[in-house]
Formats: structure tokens, sequence, C-alpha cells
């Protein structure tokens, strides 16, 4: 079996003679080659450019071995195709300009032609899948509904992204409904023309779902989540959802049509796989702490999660991205010890 086929079986839950891997975050900071490109272009000129996305997507499937390749770009990129301007902070940092919390402000979002504002997105995803070829996964991504939002109407930068969403939340709960079903069909498109373009499998990012009660996810993100994934309709594509913090929204978001859930570091993987009963694939969820230990300690924090699972419909990952301080040989021992463990036939 190519790295391809196993990850592409483990989000089927078939069985695996080893569980696949590849971690959040791999593409970036805590890549050498990643530094030293920073050096001579920004972020955002990394992200435009399909040939330095490449380079950058391709450093971690080299250095580290991983069974899958996520494209190089971000989840603000959206925000951007949607018309709020993306720019750079004094750290060099993305950030969207605010959404004008106002029917107004969001009625002026575009529905965007991903072909034309994300072209080099896709680019960049034709170009990992011809490389890659048929060895490895490709993985596409974008936020989840609530998230970009979260993103698009945060006004103070250092304080959660999440407050003043939580704020339209109470103050215009029908704008905050109408503002995440634009960027669930936004979406969706963006994401259809990913799989066209080579992906092999779609995430979502809600980085930011756990800010929310179960009621509020289940009033506002939950459907906004579910309405892209209908208007998805990603067919034979596995979607992978990630988010953070919400162990207490896991039922919520097993309901939904996807094929693996990704869960932080605090969610027991075992609880988890009793309480899905066997009907999605999990991801995750090695503290991205325990890569800043030691190799003893990267070692036993993946046979403890692949123990957790029994390695069956597992994709071993961390619970969030990768540190950037991450010394390099703590991220290889982390792929190593997952190739290492073989599981019974
Ligand atoms: O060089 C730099 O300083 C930029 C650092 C960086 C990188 C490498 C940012 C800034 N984004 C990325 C790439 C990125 N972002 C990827 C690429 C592929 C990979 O995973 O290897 C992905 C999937 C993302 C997704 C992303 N962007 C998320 C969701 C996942 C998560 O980490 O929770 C979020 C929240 C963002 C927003 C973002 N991107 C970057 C910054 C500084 C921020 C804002 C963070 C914040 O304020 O919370």
């Amino acid at each position: 079996m190519t790295p391809r086929e196993l990850f592409l079986a483990a989000c089927r839950r078939e069985r695996v003679p080893r569980v696949p891997v590849w971690i959040m975050r791999q593409a970036g900071r805590a890549m050498p080659g990643y530094r030293a490109l920073r050096r001579r272009y920004s972020f955002l000129e990394l992200c435009r450019t399909p040939e330095l996305a490449l380079q950058v997507a391709l450093e971690p499937v080299e250095r580290l071995g991983v069974d899958a390749a996520i494209v190089f770009s971000d989840i603000l990129i959206v925000g951007e195709a949607m018309g709020l301007s993306l720019e750079l902070d004094d750290r060099g940092a993305p950030r969207l300009a605010g959404l004008e919390p106002t029917a107004a402000g969001v009625a002026r979002l575009r529905t965007f032609d991903p072909s034309e504002e994300t072209r080099f997105v896709l680019e960049a995803i034709e170009l990992l899948a011809r490389s890659v070829g048929r060895e490895r996964a490709v993985i596409g991504f974008a936020a989840a509904p609530w998230t970009l939002a979260c993103y698009m109407l945060a006004r103070h930068p250092t304080e959660n992204p999440a407050t003043d969403a939580r704020r339209l939340l109470h103050a215009d709960p029908a704008l905050l409904a109408g503002l995440l079903e634009r960027i669930a069909v936004a979406t969706a498109g963006y994401l259809r023309a990913q799989i066209a373009a080579g992906a092999d499998a779609v995430q979502l990012f809600d980085t930011w779902a756990g800010e929310l009660s179960l009621e509020q996810y289940e009033r506002f993100a939950r459907p906004a989540t579910l309405r892209l994934l209908e208007e998805l309709a990603a067919g034979p594509v596995p979607v992978i959802l990630f988010a953070r913090g919400a162990a207490h929204l896991l039922a919520a978001m097993a309901g939904l049509p996807v094929t693996v859930l990704s869960v932080d570091w605090r969610v027991d993987l075992g609880t988890a796989q009793g309480l899905l009963g066997g009907t999605r694939a999990l991801q995750g969820n090695v503290d991205p702490c325990a890569l800043l230990a030691t190799v003893d300690a990267v070692d036993q924090a993946v046979r403890n999660a692949i123990g957790r699972t029994g390695g069956r419909g597992h994709i071993l990952n961390l619970g969030h991205g990768l540190h950037p301080d991450t010394p390099l040989e703590n991220a290889q021992a982390f792929v190593r010890a997952a190739h290492a463990v073989t599981l019974e036939p």
C-alpha cells in the first residue's frame, strides 16, 4: 500500500497495516527551509506564488516522511477573496481588515470565483498533486464558517478572535446567521475547486468552535457547517473536520456528514471512538507540546495515542498545529514512531 492508499483507507476505517500520519502546520515555521524562504519573501508572497507554495508544502514530506502533504495557504485567503483586505501586521502575520458588523457590511461580501480570485491556491494544489503523484495524499483546506466569521469580525487582534463574533451572536443573531451562510456557500465552491485541482481530501478548521456553548454551536456553527457540507457534496473525497477545545461539542459534530473528526489533545481518543460508535474515523491528537520535550516523550505519546484507538480508523496527527519551536528531530521522531507501530492484520 502506498502512503496515499493508507491514508484514504484509514479515512474509510478499513484495516491498514499501520496508522497514516501527517502534522497540522507541518508546512511552516518549524521547517528550516521555510524559515530561510521567509527571510526572502513575505508570508503572502509565499501563499500567492504556486512554485514557492509547492516548495514549502514538499519540505515536510521530504524531511519528515509524512504520508500526506497539505497545500501551503491560509484560512484567511477566503476572507480576502470575499472582499476584505488581507494585510501583514508588524510581525509579518496575516490580518483581515475588519468586516463592518451590519447588514450593509455583510451584503458587500462577494461570492467569488475560485478559479479567478484564488487561482494561485488551485495551481499550488495542481503542482503538489503532480509532484507527489499517487504516492502521498494531498490535503486541501479552508476554515469552517464560524472560525472564518471570528477572523472577519475581530476588531482587536490581541484579544481572543472569537469575542466580537460572540458579541454579534447576542446583538444580532440573524445577521450572524446570514454571515455564516454566505461564508458556507463561498467556501463550498472554493473546496470543490480544490478537489477538482487534485486534493485527495479536504479539512475544515474550526479552531474557535470551542468558544461556543453546545446550544450556540447547534444554533449557529453547526447549521452553517452542514450547509457547507451539503453544497460541497464531496462524494468519495474524505472531509476532515477539526475543532479545538470542543470535547463538549463532539456528539453534535458526530452527526455531521464528515468522514473524519479531528480532535485536540484534551479529548480522550478511546472515549471519542466509543461515542462515535465506529461511524467516523478519528484524527489526532498528540499534545503539540510533547514535541517540545524529548524523543522518548514523543515515542511514548505516539504509542499511547495509537493504543487508545487500536489503530483502526485513526489518522495520527497532533491535537493542534506544530509549534514553531519544535526541534526537527522531534518532528521526525513523531513520524518515525507512528510508522514503527504495526497493527494486527
Ligand atoms: O511565516 C509566518 O510567520 C506565517 C505563519 C503561518 C503559517 C505557516 C500562518 C499565519 N499561516 C500559516 C500556514 C497555514 N495556516 C497552514 C498551512 C499548511 C500546514 O498546516 O502546514 C494552515 C492549514 C493554516 C490554517 C490556519 N490559519 C488556521 C487553522 C489552524 C490553526 O492553527 O488553528 C488559523 C487559525 C490560521 C490563521 C492564521 N494564520 C497565520 C496567523 C498568524 C493566523 C492567526 C492566528 C491567530 O491570531 O489566532
